[in-house]
């Protein structure tokens, strides 16, 4: 093991020690699901609701955390989940115009969000595991999906492929399977609730030592 990698991990577990939940960050491209699934997770454990969903990109413009314990048979973990703003390399204002914002609006919007964007990935230095969530719609291997899973392993954080909206008859979650067969993955529907289990399961196992 590299000296930069063993000094990373022993950063990573005095400051993950120091508080006792296990901070998890929700990640990914705006509109893939991020709050929709975070809502699930709160609402399936008893936490306050994290924020509003909505089809206009850039919903989320700031992190928002919840206390979430997790108790799954003889395992009860305690987390702290945190929804962040999507991930963009680009956000221009014009987007937003067709949702019926004016220019105003828009341009506030956007100012926001890129904020958000700056926000989320400082965020990835404190964090103890991410979520990173693709829409299964769409073509998983986007420069998006790419820098935050290649950051994440740099860093030797761990994280679950969450692919969203399975329900869609439009969804090929295989597709995302192939493009990060790495990686652990599981394929759910934060809408419908479909799979739930399923990560939970996979956050206790990839998330606590
Ligand atoms: N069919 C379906 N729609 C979903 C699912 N998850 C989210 N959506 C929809 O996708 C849109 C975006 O959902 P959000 O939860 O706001 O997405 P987000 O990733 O938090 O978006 P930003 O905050 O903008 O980055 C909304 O219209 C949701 O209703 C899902 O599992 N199935
Ligand atoms: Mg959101």
């Amino acid at each position: 093991m590299k000296p930069k990698s063993v000094i990373q991990r022993l950063l990573r577990y005095f400051r993950s020690r120091s508080r006792e939940e296990v901070r998890i960050g929700i990640y990914g491209a705006p509109n893939v699901g991020k709050t929709t699934l975070a809502n699930r997770i709160a609402e399936d454990w008893g936490a306050e609701r994290f924020g509003e969903v909505s089809e206009i990109p850039h919903e989320t413009r700031c992190s928002v955390r919840r206390r979430v314990r997790i108790e799954l048979g003889s395992s009860r973990v305690d987390f702290e989940i945190v929804d962040t703003p999507g991930v963009a390399t680009k956000v221009d204002y014009r987007k937003f115009l067709k949702y019926g914002l004016d220019v105003r609006e828009a341009k506030q919007r956007a100012k926001e969000a890129t904020r958000g964007v700056v926000e989320a990935i400082r965020m990835l230095k404190n964090i103890d595991g991410a979520l990173v969530v693709i829409d299964s719609t769409k073509d998983p291997l986007t420069q998006v999906n790419v820098t935050l899973i290649g950051n994440l392993e740099a860093n030797e954080i761990p994280f679950i492929v969450v692919a969203n909206k399975i329900d869609l008859k439009e969804a090929d979650p295989s597709a995302v399977e192939d493009a990060f067969s790495d990686y652990p993955i599981v394929k759910v529907s934060a809408k419908t609730g479909e799979n739930m289990e399923d990560l939970y399961k996979a956050m206790v196992r990839e998330f606590t030592s």
